[in-house]
């Protein structure tokens, strides 16, 4: 059994959920509340953030790439990494560079002048990449999209994003969504 301390409103935790999801896993899910965390959750992580992973027995373990990685090493079926070196690396370097669509989205959030087409920009970018791939690392569906999906959801949800100038992009989340896993995720945004 894997605990998951979680927090409905962390795209990084909605990371672990969705490969723990992808994976049919069972978890028990422990819901910290962020505005006050318990003292606890710094002995699991020292920079007391979620999402952490606990396997029975095992050790905590945090950073949401890191735990995506152990996941899909420990459970490798179905896989959700690419067979061929290389297509593995671009799938590492798209959750590298992570920031590009993360940093837009937080900057739209706080309000921050510019911050919109510094967004837009970076969905265009994304849209670019997806124009003749079905999935952000090539053919297969990956922890690439598994990592950048949250934050694409949040940004049409909850930041009211519209996605329809974006159309390889828009095909793309419409194809993530028909999977049970990203489902469930649109889900949890949609109840936030
Ligand atoms: N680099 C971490 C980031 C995790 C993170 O920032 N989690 C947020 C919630 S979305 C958190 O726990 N924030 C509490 C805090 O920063 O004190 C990861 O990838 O797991």
């Amino acid at each position: 059994m894997i605990t998951l301390y979680n927090a409905a409103r962390c795209p990084y935790a909605a990371r672990a959920r969705i490969v723990l999801a992808e994976k049919g896993l069972e978890v028990e899910t422990v819901e910290i509340d962020l505005s006050d965390r318990p003292a606890w959750l710094y002995e699991k992580n020292p920079a007391g953030r979620v999402p952490v992973i606990e396997e029975d027995g095992g050790d905590p373990l945090s950073e949401s790439t890191v735990i995506m990685e152990f996941l899909e090493e420990r459970y490798p079926e179905p896989a959700l990494m690419p067979a061929d070196p290389a297509d593995r690396a671009a799938v590492r370097l798209l959750i590298f560079r992570d920031k590009d669509l993360t940093d837009p989205y937080y900057a739209l959030r706080r309000g921050e002048n510019g911050a919109a087409e510094q967004l837009d920009a970076a969905l265009a970018k994304l849209d670019v990449r997806l124009y003749d791939r079905d999935y952000l690392g090539g053919a297969e569906y990956s922890l690439a999209d598994i990592a950048l999906v949250p934050w694409v959801l949040r940004a049409r949800d909850m930041l009211g994003v519209e996605l329809s100038g974006y159309p390889s992009l828009g095909a793309w989340l419409a194809r993530l969504e028909a999977r049970p896993a990203i489902a469930a995720e649109a889900g949890v945004v949609a109840a936030l």
